[in-house]
């Protein structure tokens, strides 16, 4: 499928176009997050939309639901019926099976996993309820989902994987891995870019498990590290997630040795905390994933709803962050 991928700029023209093309005033797209704009119901009547978010487990996804609720508000037109399934697929799948029986005009899906989606995207297209996935992806068919608004884990993954193998790759280096929560898009596809960046270096991994993207999880695996093979045996970690990489400082800590000198970090997301980190030299570089995705996937539900043409992939460009370009950036950042 095309990939499309939408800069800052770029995805204000894309949000403000649909809502341009939607909205029965024009509406003002005002600015506010990576894609400015203000969602917009088509035509003046209430578009109802089920989301079924993940859960709460970690502070990229809080800013997500933050941005994905000020999208779907109703001055913007939009009636929300919203659900954090708390990181369990089952009750994901349950809460979307609730949105198709209550009748919603559209269903958007943060799919906590990949695989088993296939039964309930076909029950919503039977019942004629349009679906938008946002954030993660899942393995279904593409013709069960009408788009997907997110960002190229992979390409996350490379890009952290690129900044160990030119930093650490010529020495011998040990490495643990955080993974995200197990079956997860970005989960498996950081995993793979990181793996074929590091490809050929002397980087080592030695251990990688799941921390369920959440700041205990990421603290309790390290311990479980640290453990096995001694605080002095790791040279680098590659967390999935900053919750993970601000557990596992932690850990190091407590162990008495020194995150971001005695062992490097790496990291994926840029929130605040995770940016903090890294101006403290806590940790050593982050690969952006921007959770600011609600204005652009508003003016999806409300181009599909119109029956607009809605671009079906759409990819949300990620920055990368060393220690003097945190410093920089922490001041103007929105989450
Ligand atoms: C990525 C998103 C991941 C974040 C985690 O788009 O799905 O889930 O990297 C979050 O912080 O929990």
């Amino acid at each position: 499928m095309k990939k499309r991928f939408l800069s800052g700029m770029a995805l204000a023209g894309a949000a403000a176009f649909a809502l341009t093309a939607c909205s029965s005033d024009g509406g003002d797209t005002g600015s506010s997050d990576a894609a400015s704009g203000d969602g917009g119901g088509g035509g003046g009547d209430t578009i109802v939309v089920g989301f079924a978010q993940t859960g709460s487990e970690s502070g990229w996804r809080s800013a997500n639901t933050e941005s994905m609720k000020t999208a779907f508000s109703e001055d913007n037109g939009f009636e929300l019926v919203f659900n954090a399934a708390d990181n369990d697929t089952a009750a994901q799948i349950a809460a979307v099976r609730g949105f198709i029986n209550q009748g919603v005009d559209a269903i958007v899906i943060a799919p906590i996993v990949e695989d088993g989606w296939d039964d309930v995207l076909t029950e919503a297209a039977d019942a004629g309820i349009p679906v938008i996935l946002e954030d993660r992806t899942v393995s279904a068919s593409e013709d069960l989902y009408a788009a997907w608004i997110g960002l190229d884990f992979e390409e996350e993954g490379v890009k952290a994987g690129e900044w160990a193998a030119e930093m650490y790759g010529d020495e011998e280096t040990k490495m643990v891995v955080l993974e995200g929560t197990t079956g997860s898009a970005p989960a498996n596809d950081r995993a793979t870019g990181f793996d074929a960046a590091i490809e050929g270096t002397m980087i080592e991994k030695i251990d990688s498990q799941t921390g369920d993207f959440t700041r205990d999880g990421g603290k309790s695996v390290m311990e479980g590290f640290i453990q096995n093979y001694g605080v002095d045996n790791i040279d680098l970690v590659y967390a999935h997630n900053d919750d993970m990489a601000l557990g596992a400082i932690e850990a190091i800590e407590a162990a008495g040795a020194v995150p971001g000198e005695d062992i490097k970090i790496i990291s994926i997301d840029a929130v605040h905390d995770g940016m903090q980190a890294l101006v403290d030299g806590k940790i050593n570089y982050i690969v952006e994933c921007n959770p600011l995705l609600g204005d652009l996937v508003a003016a999806a539900v409300t181009g599909v709803i119109n029956g607009d043409d809605v671009e079906a992939v759409q990819y949300v460009e990620d920055l990368a962050f060393d220690q003097a370009a945190a410093e920089a950036a922490l001041p103007d950042r929105k989450y």
